[in-house]
């Protein structure tokens, strides 16, 4: 089994947090792009206003224009569009959350941006819109209706698939953060969204570890859940040390066995057969001068492939002779042999 890799831009940063500006100068876009080649990535994460920068007040025409642009440089560097996805967040008619904004105008607003963000994706040739529903939620329950706001994520998501007959829709779930609780909290939440829709066939998800570990779930199982049901339709490999902030820590740092299952459950599933990218959404730690500030998605795609080599050295007649047996115990310490590269004495 060959792997396509991504990460968005964004995994190539300055180091700047909640509590201090950046600490690196920054890489050119066409800096950024060269890097995918040298670390053998292929599909670049896109948000729309990182293929159209300003891109409110912009006509029709320029924002394709723009897009075809992208497209070419991306030609250029043998790279492909991966997924394209709607900043709301970080916009002021976003503040409250667009879809599930209490304001008519900023809901309208949501859904044209989103609207333009396909128009986009066509013209990168990619038909995967990412939606992370970030500020859809509440920081005091009272502030919103929770039932009519899943009505207006459904009725979002309707006009989307409305407006394009090709477009798919992969919602990527998260408990917290920016908002004290997201509406869309789990990828089981995420799904049931997507087949109350008008067209369940074009809705699926995306799942990045470390959301399901903010929501003190495992990834795999969350993973699994999304397989069995055919909609597992990008992944956001990450890590994250218990419940705290969104760290994006690179994957398999934190705990190299929740790794190991994540990695299995994606092989065992033939994920990737329909052309679906190893993603990532990996932070470089604030420490690392700007020269060696790439090491972070060269460590998650190397302990990846390492462990996608574990599954399949993995043996299999064993694990079925310990669960046989009901013999769990076993089981553990032959795992634990396994990706430590030994035998127990
Ligand atoms: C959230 C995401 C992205 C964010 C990115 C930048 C597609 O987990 O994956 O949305 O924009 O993380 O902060
Ligand atoms: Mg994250
Ligand atoms: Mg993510």
């Amino acid at each position: 089994m060959t792997f396509r890799f991504s990460f968005g831009p964004w995994n190539i940063h300055e180091g700047s947090d909640p509590f201090g500006a950046p600490v690196r100068s920054s890489y050119s876009f066409q800096q950024k792009l060269a890097v995918y080649r040298e670390l053998g990535f292929e599909g670049v994460q896109f948000h729309d206003d990182d293929v159209v920068p300003d891109i409110d007040g912009k006509s029709h025409a320029e924002v394709v224009k723009e897009a075809a642009a992208m497209r070419r440089m991306l030609d250029e560097h043998g790279l492909v569009a991966e997924i394209l996805a709607p900043r709301l967040w970080d916009n002021s008619k976003g503040i409250d959350g667009g879809y599930t904004s209490n304001n008519a105008q900023e809901r309208a607003y949501a859904i044209d941006r989103s609207k333009q963000t396909i128009d986009i994706a066509r013209e990168m040739g990619t038909d995967r819109l990412v939606l992370w529903l970030a500020r859809e939620g509440t920081y005091i329950r009272e502030a919103k209706n929770p039932a009519a706001s899943v009505h207006y994520l459904i009725d979002a998501i309707n006009q989307m698939l409305e407006y394009d007959p090709a477009i798919r829709i992969l919602i990527e779930p998260k408990p917290n953060e920016p908002m004290d609780h997201a509406y869309i909290p789990t990828i089981g939440h995420a799904l049931s969204l997507a087949y109350s829709t008008i067209d369940p066939n074009r809705v699926g998800g995306l799942i990045e570890s470390a959301h399901c570990i903010l929501a003190g779930l495992d990834p795999s199982d969350e993973m699994g859940y999304a397989l069995a049901l055919n909609k597992l339709w990008s992944v956001h490999l990450n890590d994250q040390n218990g419940l705290k902030y969104d760290q994006d820590k690179a994957f398999g740092s934190d705990n190299l066995r929740r790794a190991f299952n994540q990695v299995r459950v994606l092989v065992d599933n033939d994920y990737g057969k329909n052309g679906e990218f190893i993603g990532l959404d990996v932070k470089v730690m604030r420490t690392q001068p700007q020269e060696i500030s790439f090491k972070h998605l060269e460590n998650s795609k190397k302990t990846f492939l390492r462990l996608a080599d574990k599954v399949r050295t993995y043996d299999r007649e064993k694990e079925r002779a310990f669960v046989e047996a009901r013999d769990y115990e076993g089981l553990d310490a032959y795992v634990l042999d396994h990706l430590m590269g030994e035998s127990r004495r």
